[in-house]
């Protein structure tokens, strides 16, 4: 029967028998697979020192033959990512909505392994590629494994599963080239996308900055789809999911996120690896929107529509509990790579609704692990693993781990006593919501799904001028890759149906004009009267205006924990300056590097050895969130140092706090820089109360339209 559940997944693994060995060869002989000591690794069989190779050599097969199998079909989406483990923990129980044991139970701490990823590059992409990002939960509960395979955006591009590949084609590198890898700035895609005015609200986030995050530490989660919660009276309750990070919601500029890509690819692995061994723990919220049944048809929108989301004017987000990654994997392939989600994998108190698109999704995710995993066991591999025992007569298959005892497979049966046995709802066994279905089976969509544009109006209505300008440039960067002008043209008729004066700036950048009569998409879908209908998109009012919560300039901004912070010096630097300020900055949760013309040590003015961390050749102002001059001779020499200039040219264009010691103003002055207020994120006063102020900020995106520079 049921096992002992311990509290975390790397504990419950020894309560498991594994079967496999998975020490670490510490100490231990060299073996084949088969356990067979090693006595050469270094020189295959040969018939004579300069002889042929023997076919003979088992050592070498074995070892050869493993090598080529070692790689598994990538995700044909989502193929980047990189993990944590963690813990999920529940302000306050739940049981008004969901019966969901791990929703109602504030004293357990719920095991999670989380995966993060970008959609359209191949496992080698760039992290900082223009895209959606993946945020994957794996809840090891113990009434069975729950995922909440959701994205960083709210809402998705398509409204029903069938368009699925579609998208994916279109946005993958182009067929005749492979061109270009993790970037959706070319002509398949916006092909797709102008023909298709359901993906406009979409559209809108995914050219917003939220597409390329400072941290996935700094991200939002959301599960997209309208699920379900029950009650233990059988109650539903529709419900929307969210994680909310602590440390804020961030993003870079887009110039930046382009160089960053060059610099450091691994950025975001990297930064989330990083925090974690630091002990800095990345912390998010859970968060539901919670609308009874009753109020299903309150909205302006459909809830089952995946393109809307819920205003939170209208329903709050109630934030019910924590979750805390606390550990990074010990083996990525293993981990990260064969981990395995579903929005299928479901516990009693959650359920789904009828999103066409969430329903196309529950048969495409076990179908893809068959093809990626290679076998119906992938729900052995540790990773995957629940953390109470399997009990069922599923049996064999490619590379069938549990050896199953009993003599008995079948249900029901006798002489296994009847086991394993159903569960009745009161013991836990899952229940699907008795929905009411009494309707005609029909290829159509809803009129409750036709209205494409308001929520893209309130996303852009809701975002500040900066975010509204980078809207604006995204825009016009992606469609200025697309070869076809009809395509850009159909684009702007869309831009100009969501805001006019976007579609104007777009079009300025184009150098074209924002067509009178927008083309109108035709309706590929029959409706249910069978008579094929011109599609008429329409436009709802929204029941609000703009929405604080979709804009990133509302976002937390007290803390600098975990930001990047650069020192740049070199000998003679005022060693009193450099370490109160790294002290501060320390204390705070920053972290801190010194850089320097050359790595090894410099020489401070009273004469002690000061250790450079990085080189102005080997890391870039890109990778850090401000930086600081202390004062001294260091700064005069920097002052010489192009590089050196470069690096704070380019902080400021990237609008970050740059902090000068007193008498380090010289190097200000060899930049670009003019406005050096503290308004402006330009701390001249050596303060380093003020200087954490700026970096808190973020960014000082207003230099952007005041003072560019060019860098
Ligand atoms: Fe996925 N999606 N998806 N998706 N998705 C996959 O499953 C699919 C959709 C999402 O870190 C695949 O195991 C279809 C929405 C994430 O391992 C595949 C449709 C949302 C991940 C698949 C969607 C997502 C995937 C590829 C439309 C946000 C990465 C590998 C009906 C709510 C999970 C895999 C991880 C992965 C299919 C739409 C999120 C092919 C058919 C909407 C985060 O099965």
């Amino acid at each position: 029967m049921a096992k002992k559940v311990s509290s975390t997944p790397k504990e419950n693994k020894k309560d498991i028998d594994l079967s496999v060995n998975t020490e670490s060869g510490i100490n231990e002989f060299l073996t084949t697979d088969q356990v067979l000591r090693i006595n050469d690794d270094q020189n295959s069989l040969k018939a004579g020192e300069r002889g042929g190779t023997l076919l003979e050599d088992f050592i070498l097969r074995e070892k050869i033959t493993h090598f080529d199998h070692e790689r598994i079909p990538e995700r044909i989406v989502h193929a980047r990512g990189t993990a944590a483990h963690g813990v999920f923990q529940l302000y306050a129980p739940m049981g008004k909505y969901t019966k969901a044991k791990f929703l109602n139970d504030t004293s357990v701490q719920t095991p999670v392994f989380v995966r993060f990823s970008t959609v359209a590059g191949s496992r080698g992409s760039t992290d900082l590629a223009r895209d959606v990002r993946g945020f994957s939960v794996k809840f090891y509960t113990e009434e069975g494994n729950y995922d909440l395979v959701g994205n960083n955006i709210p809402v998705f591009f398509i409204q029903d599963a069938v368009k699925f590949p579609d998208l994916i084609h279109a946005v993958k590198p182009e067929p005749h080239n492979e061109i270009p890898q993790a970037a959706s700035a070319h002509d398949t895609f916006w092909d797709f996308i102008s023909l298709m005015p359901e993906s406009t609200h979409m559209i809108m986030w995914a050219m917003s900055d939220r597409a390329i995050p400072r941290s996935l530490r700094m991200m939002e989660g959301f599960g997209v789809h309208s699920f379900r919660f029950i009650n233990d009276k059988n109650e539903a309750f529709f419900v929307k999911f969210h994680w909310k990070p602590l440390l804020g919601v961030h993003s870079v500029a887009w110039d930046e996120a382009q160089q960053i890509s060059g610099k450091d690819p691994d950025f975001h692995r990297r930064d989330l690896w990083e925090a974690i061994e630091a002990g800095a723990f990345p912390e998010w919220e859970f968060g539901v929107q919670i609308v009874p049944e009753a109020d299903e048809h309150k909205f302006d929108f459909d809830l089952l529509d995946p393109t809307k989301l819920i205003p939170e004017e209208l329903v709050p987000v109630q934030r019910i509990g924590k979750m805390t990654l606390n550990r990074n994997p010990d083996n990525f392939f293993a981990e990260t790579e064969q981990v395995a989600f579903h929005p299928g994998h479901l516990v009693p108190g959650i359920d789904f609704t009828n999103d066409p698109l969430l329903q196309g999704r529950l048969f495409s995710y076990t179908d893809t692990q068959l093809s990626r995993l290679g076998s119906p066991n992938f729900h052995e591999i540790p990773i995957n693993r629940s953390i109470n025992t399997v009990h069922n007569n599923q049996r064999d298959g490619h590379m069938r781990q549990q050896i199953n005892k009993d003599k008995t497979s079948y249900n029901p049966n006798s002489i296994g006593g009847g086991c394993p046995f159903q569960a009745k709802a009161a013991e836990g066994g899952f229940t699907s919501y008795m929905e009411r279905i009494d309707s005609k089976k029909v290829r159509a969509r809803s009129k409750s799904f036709f209205d494409h544009f308001s929520q893209a109006t309130l996303f852009y209505n809701s975002q500040s001028a900066a975010e509204q300008s980078h809207i604006v440039n995204a825009l016009r960067f992606e469609l200025s890759m697309v070869t076809i002008p009809a395509i850009r043209e159909r684009m702007l008729g869309i831009l100009s149906m969501v805001d006019k004066t976007l579609a104007k700036q777009v079009a300025d950048g184009l150098g074209m004009k924002v067509p009178t009569k927008p083309e109108q998409p035709i309706n590929h879908s029959i409706p249910a009267d069978g008579k094929p209908a011109a599609f008429q998109p329409i436009k709802v009012t929204s029941a609000v205006e703009t929405s604080g919560a979709l804009s990133m300039a509302n976002t937390i901004k007290d803390t600098i924990q975990t930001r990047q912070i650069a020192i740049l010096a070199t000998d003679g630097v005022n060693e009193a300056s450099l370490s109160t300020m790294k002290k501060k900055l320390l204390a705070e949760g920053a972290q801190v590097k010194i850089i320097a013309p050359r790595l090894g040590q410099i020489t401070g003015d009273k004469g002690n050895a000061i250790t450079v961390d990085k080189t102005l050749f080997n890391t870039s102002s890109v990778l850090f969130d401000a930086v600081y001059i202390p004062g001294g001779k260091s700064a005069d020499a920097l002052a010489n140092e192009p590089d050196a200039i470069h690096f704070i040219n380019q902080a400021y264009k990237h609008c970050k706090a740059i902090a000068a010691d007193k008498d380090a103003t010289n190097l200000l002055a060899a930049s670009y820089i003019k406005n050096t207020d503290a308004a402006n994120g330009i701390i001249t006063n050596g303060n380093p109360k003020d200087f954490i102020a700026a970096i808190a900020q973020h960014r000082f995106w207003e230099r952007e339209q005041q003072s560019k520079v060019p860098a």
